[in-house]
């Protein structure tokens, strides 16, 4: 393990760091990837592995990050800006070059500098690993948020944890999701800078001291705990063709110098390793939950570490320039807590300022609630995270009774706003009474922020009546919508290069950055040859995405037809169940022979199941089985193709977006907070058969009606019909879901699996059914008739897919964070120093 130890403090020459700018032409490229490969990596041309060219390929394009990231710094500190901080326990990054050489201004030029050396760009950046260190659309949020606001020069850091271990990586064996590690720092991760010199140490165990100060002030203090290590990790987020790079700071969690010394001393050397390890784990790995909390010990470590580390930083920034003066703290730092994950800040930041800074309660508290705002991502009561009060007495005992003194001060505060309403108290009591006394932590976020966000418009709606209406009654101004988007850069610039090319032509590139400027291609949609030329595109990314499903699958998708996809975390809510009844169907008209005028489709579903998520898993098992049946009957050939898709994840949608004709968001309505998956498709120019649910209905308002094929029961129907829901007369009056579930029950699917699919058949016949998938079985199948419809009259469909990318500037993550900037952050748009 690398020491700590401080070393010597040097007096650099003034000169020391200013040197000419490099080059930004294929000449200088080609010239430090030869340095790099032959001196800084020792490598030589009997060297075959593109992990080599890939890193010295990225050590050239880091400098010239570098320089940019110091020229970006420096303009935030002369202009001693306003600065968000966006703490998120997941940064979905993926893969960083292309996007890196993309912003840069490089995507021509790298290409041609490989092509001198005899390599090409795209299977050196094939050696890239994705950072994985998201679940899904929460941790893809952030990192598309992190572009837009690098690109609108915004001063917003973003700070995250340095899991070891990603996402894990999805194998299908036997139609099973078989989990593997993902150790994606193994051969090292040439994009980060380690910071040894922001160290931050972070607290756990222990308990209160309670002392009076040099003031006779009585203070309280933690003592006794047992204390980590956050190293920062710092990653370089360039703007799009603006000079600007803002940082991403992840945290690794080590062993202090103390458990070392003191230990491995005493004797205690296996004791000493172990406490070590215990250190070590908290960084160690990605919980794979998504819209589930998981209730770990280690979990609520990870949160912890991230807030204190992350606020420790930003008040030892402060210090570091403005001493122990906090009178304008408030007015130039903003924290946005991306959902509960990081809610740890509220107690934390008031311990920070109260024992360690001496404030007294009421600033403490004003500066808390002035800098601390929090977005909710999910209505789902299995997501909302609450930990045991135990839990918080062993772990963080300082922190519990901050949150105790936060309760009574609040809820004096309701008392006074509704007198004698006890049942309000309790029910709005950030402690839930009971065997197990719990923290809500969605409660202690709404408490301690002056913001409080959903994610669409539908979602923003549903918390102030449902979830969190008590708080909207006690406090309406804190409550508003964002919604979400996805950045253009990654999600058509950089992922469809034909299509970005094709528009760019006709409208100029000005999109890019600008991205309501696609409207401009809706008067297009009435060219034919526009169309023609669209459809190729669309025809060259369907042939990339069948060699993908090839390579993967051994299955052939032909590009003529529909390609139908659905990729999203797997789960209930999201119906990959109601899509699987769909294809079941399709197979049954196929085997009934009612296949006049039939649309050929190709069927392609993939995502992750949390490993302890059963029924997730057994829809997975149901898909790839149901996909065997139907791919290896003959007398289906080519009418219906259907593959489950392995190890979904950023670098796989580059290619199946582009790639998608028809994309499924068919969550029950009111489940899906917004989507973002909905998004990028529709920018690639899909068409999208959904739900009136989270951001569809925005997309749906964009594109008009007659560009989207809408289904199913909404949001208010939904809970109207689960008081009276029998899917069993529904199933009895319904030929056709009545033959698609004899199919299941008699085992078509499972014939020497007998019994597997049990739970599922259970769920779909349950009146409880939380999902209600037989009450939308017959709507969603018109809109699937539709679809097909639509799609043979190839005209109309290229229309309605240039109309989708056309209306799509809305979704734009650089919309999302200029409203979040006008109405919660504040800051003013910074320009970079010029690299001379
Ligand atoms: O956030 C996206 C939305 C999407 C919503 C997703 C979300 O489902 O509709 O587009 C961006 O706003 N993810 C989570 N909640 N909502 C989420 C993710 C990971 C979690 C979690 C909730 C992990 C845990 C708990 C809850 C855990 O304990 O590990």
């Amino acid at each position: 393990m690398m020491s700590r130890k401080e070393t010597k403090a040097l007096t650099p020459l003034p000169n020391l760091t200013d040197l000419p700018p490099l080059g930004m032409d294929v000449h200088s490229l080609v010239e430090d990837f030869r340095r790099y490969y032959t001196y800084t990596l020792g490598r030589d041309r009997h060297c075959r592995s593109a992990h080599y060219a890939y890193s010295a390929l990225v050590l050239g394009v880091r400098d010239r990050l570098m320089e940019r990231w110091k020229a970006t710094r420096y303009a935030y500190e002369a202009a001693d800006a306003r600065q968000a901080y966006y703490l998120s326990l997941e940064f979905l990054m993926g893969r960083t070059l292309g996007n890196a050489l993309l912003n840069l201004g490089l995507s021509g030029d790298a290409p041609l500098a490989l092509q001198c050396l005899g390599l090409e760009l795209e299977e050196i950046a094939e050696a890239e690993h994705d950072a994985g260190l998201g679940n899904g659309g929460l941790g893809r949020l952030a990192a598309c948020f992190l572009d837009s606001c690098a690109t609108l020069k915004l001063p917003v850091t973003g700070y995250g944890i340095r899991y070891e271990y990603g996402m894990f990586r999805q194998t299908i064996v036997d139609g099973h999701q078989v989990e593997e590690p993902d150790h994606w720092l193994r051969e090292g991760n040439p994009w980060e800078i380690e910071r040894p010199e922001y160290i931050q140490r972070i607290r756990f165990g222990g308990r209160t001291e309670f002392y009076r100060d040099r003031d006779g002030v009585l203070r309280g203090r933690w003592v006794d705990s047992r204390d980590v290590l956050a190293v920062p990790f710092d990653i370089p987020i360039p703007g799009y063709d603006n000079g600007t790079v803002n940082t991403l700071r992840l945290w690794k969690s080590e062993a202090t110098e103390e458990f070392d010394l003191g230990e491995f001393n005493a004797g205690l050397y296996p004791e000493s390793v172990a406490a070590k390890n215990a250190a070590e784990n908290i960084t160690m790995v990605l919980y794979p939950n998504d819209a589930s909390e998981s209730g770990k010990e280690l979990r609520l470590r990870q949160q912890y570490f991230l807030a204190s580390a992350s606020l420790q930083d930003v008040l030892a920034r402060w210090i570091g320039t403005n001493g122990e003066d906090f009178s304008r703290f408030a007015e130039k730092n903003v924290f946005q807590l991306n959902d509960t994950h990081p809610s740890c800040c509220v107690p934390e930041l008031m311990r920070l300022l109260m024992d360690e800074h001496r404030f007294g309660w009421d600033q403490a508290w004003k500066i808390t609630t002035a800098t601390l705002a929090y977005t909710n991502h999910t209505l789902l009561p299995e997501a909302l995270e609450k930990w045991p009060v135990r839990l918080f007495r062993t772990l963080l005992p300082r922190l519990l009774e901050i949150i105790y003194e936060i309760n009574a001060r609040y809820l004096a505060e309701v008392a006074r706003r509704w007198p004698g309403d006890t049942e309000r108290q309790r029910r709005m009591s950030l402690i839930e009474e009971g065997p197990e006394p719990m923290v809500r932590m969605a409660y202690l976020a709404i408490v301690g922020s002056f913001s409080v966000n959903g994610v669409a418009a539908l979602h923003s709606r549903l918390l102030t009546e449902g979830l969190f209406r008590d708080f909207y009654e006690l406090w309406p101004e804190k409550f508003n919508n964002k919604t979400n988007g996805v950045t253009p850069r990654r999600w058509l610039a950089g992922c469809n290069p034909a299509l970005a090319g094709l528009i760019s032509e006709k409208i100029g590139e000005g999109w890019v950055a600008d991205l309501f400027q696609l409207a401009r291609l809706a008067p297009l949609a009435d060219d034919p040859e526009f169309r023609e030329r669209w459809a190729e595109v669309k025809r060259q990314n369907k042939e990339h995405l069948a060699r993908m499903v090839k390579d993967e699958c051994r299955i052939d998708f032909h590009p003529d037809a529909l390609f139908d996809v659905q990729v999203k975390r797997i789960h209930e809510y999201k119906r990959q169940l109601l899509n699987i009844l769909h294809v079941i169907h399709l197979y049954d008209r196929i085997k009934r022979g009612e296949s006049d005028g039939w649309v050929d489709r190709c069927v392609l579903i993939g995502g992750k199941a949390a490993p302890g998520y059963l029924m997730a898993k057994s829809i997975i098992k149901l898909i790839n089985n149901v996909a065997q049946v139907i791919n290896e009957d003959p007398e289906v050939g080519g009418k219906l193709k259907v593959v489950f898709f392995p190890d979904y994840r950023v670098t796989a949608m580059e290619v199946i977006a582009p790639g998608t004709d028809l994309s499924e968001q068919i969550s029950t309505a009111g489940k899906e907070a917004s989507g973002t998956g909905n998004m990028k498709f529709m920018m690639n120019g899909a068409v999208t058969i959904g739900t009136l649910d989270g951001a569809n209905i925005e997309i749906r308002e964009e594109v008009g009606d007659e560009n989207f094929f809408l289904f199913g029961l909404s949001a208010e129907q939904v809970q109207e019909r689960r008081r009276s829901y029998d899917p069993e007369t529904i199933i009895a009056a319904d030929d056709d879901l009545r033959r698609v579930m004899q199919l299941l029950e008699c085992g078509h699917f499972n014939q020497f699996e007998p019994g597997i699919f049990d739970a599922i058949i259970a769920a779909i016949r349950n009146p409880g059914d939380m999902w209600m998938t037989a009450a939308d079985f017959r709507s969603y199948l018109e809109a699937q008739r539709e679809a097909a419809a639509a799609y043979k009259d190839r005209e109309r469909w290229t229309r309605m897919s240039i109309l989708n990318t056309a209306a799509s500037g809305k979704f734009s993550t650089d919309r999302t964070m200029i409203d979040y900037n006008r109405d919660i952050w504040r800051l003013e748009q910074i320009s970079p120093f010029p690299v001379k």
